[in-house]
């Protein structure tokens, strides 16, 4: 068979909705693509336990810290089915950590911002976990069936993160005016950073039509983003926070709300690696890299041994 002919047939295979799965044929881009989006999303799973991780020491009671902990430990889970998906496309799990360290491998710029008060945590369940559950919905649809099955439960366990910061929040703003003032700062900070999370603009993304050819992607950056929108105003409003922006403004023509360019040139800035956090994250995730040498070290000696008994 030709290449064009196996490359036809891949796609109607796309078209027709049937899943891709790791030993079908799949054109040398469509794998790259995939390792490419998929481990920049285990590493954002990975990377995102760090600003609230620093919070679970400082939580303000047993019941929110119990919470914190488990939603940060959902957050490991998450990394690892996604970094399992990577390995079925062929790549190690090793070279896959690697390309994050050597700052080859991207992760989701919003994880480079600090978490500076309790109600940052707050902000993050609702905003930062809602913007993500808006994007990883259409993932369970993604034609590569593995990241496709890893997101249905992963966006079982996102749900519950965003209503958990929700109800947070709700607590924060019905409690005195500090409390109210420290959720809408909150707000104030992570609303910018949060709707930058779903990629730059259409005009400006490199591989959504391709991506969405190949129904890797369902929606665009854009369209993702106006959802995201389009659900949160309302929220705002019930637990009576402004989103900090001036144009925001409900367009009956369109049926959407209208809303305020964002700042891409700090959008870029910080995929590039000069956001508030981003050396302080990485410095993190290697020092944890060779602090846990002796562990993986220490299991794969016992494995060896057992296995030398086992066939002995
Ligand atoms: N940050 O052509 P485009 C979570 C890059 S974590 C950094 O539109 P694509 C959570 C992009 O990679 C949820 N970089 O790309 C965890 C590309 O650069 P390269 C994370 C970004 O891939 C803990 C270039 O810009 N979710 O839930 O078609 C606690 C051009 O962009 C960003 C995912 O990872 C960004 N925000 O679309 C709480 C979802 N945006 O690679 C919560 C999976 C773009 O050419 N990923 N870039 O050098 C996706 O859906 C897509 O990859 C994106 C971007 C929509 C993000």
């Amino acid at each position: 068979m030709t290449q064009a002919e196996k490359e036809r047939r891949f796609q109607e295979k796309i078209d027709k909705e049937i899943k891709i799965e790791p030993n079908d044929w799949m054109p040398d881009e469509y794998r790259q693509t995939l390792v490419r989006q998929i481990s920049q999303h285990a590493h954002s799973e990975i990377v995102g336990m760090l600003p609230e991780g620093n919070w679970i020491t400082r939580a303000p009671n047993l019941r929110r810290k119990a919470v914190l902990l488990a939603k940060v430990q959902d957050e490991a889970g998450h990394g690892l089915y996604l970094y399992s998906a990577v390995e079925t496309l062929g790549t190690s799990r090793e070279q896959t950590i690697d390309d994050l360290h050597s700052g080859k491998a991207k992760y989701s710029s919003i994880f480079n911002y600090p978490a500076l008060t309790w109600a940052d945590i707050g902000a993050i369940g609702w905003l930062v976990d809602g913007a993500a559950i808006m994007n990883q919905v259409a993932l369970c649809r993604t034609s590569y069936g593995p990241y496709a099955r890893a997101m249905v439960k992963i966006c079982k366990e996102e749900s519950f993160h965003q209503r958990q910061g929700y109800e947070s929040l709700m607590k924060l703003c019905s409690g005195t005016p500090q409390q109210k003032a420290m959720a809408q700062d909150a707000m104030n900070r992570f609303w910018w950073p949060a709707l930058m999370m779903f990629g730059p603009s259409d005009a400006a993304s490199t591989h959504s039509d391709q991506s969405i050819k190949w129904k890797i992607k369902r929606f665009t950056n854009d369209e993702l983003r106006q959802s995201f929108v389009d659900a949160t105003v309302e929220q705002a409003q019930i637990l009576g926070l402004t989103i900090p922006d001036p144009n925001l403004k409900w367009n009956e023509e369109r049926g959407h709300y209208d809303f305020s360019e964002i700042n891409w040139d700090e959008f870029w800035q910080v995929v590039k690696g000069n956001g508030p956090c981003n050396k302080e994250r990485l410095a993190a995730r290697v020092k944890a890299k060779e602090e846990g040498m002796w562990v993986r070290e220490a299991a794969t000696a016992f494995a060896k041994k057992r296995a030398m008994k086992q066939s002995a």
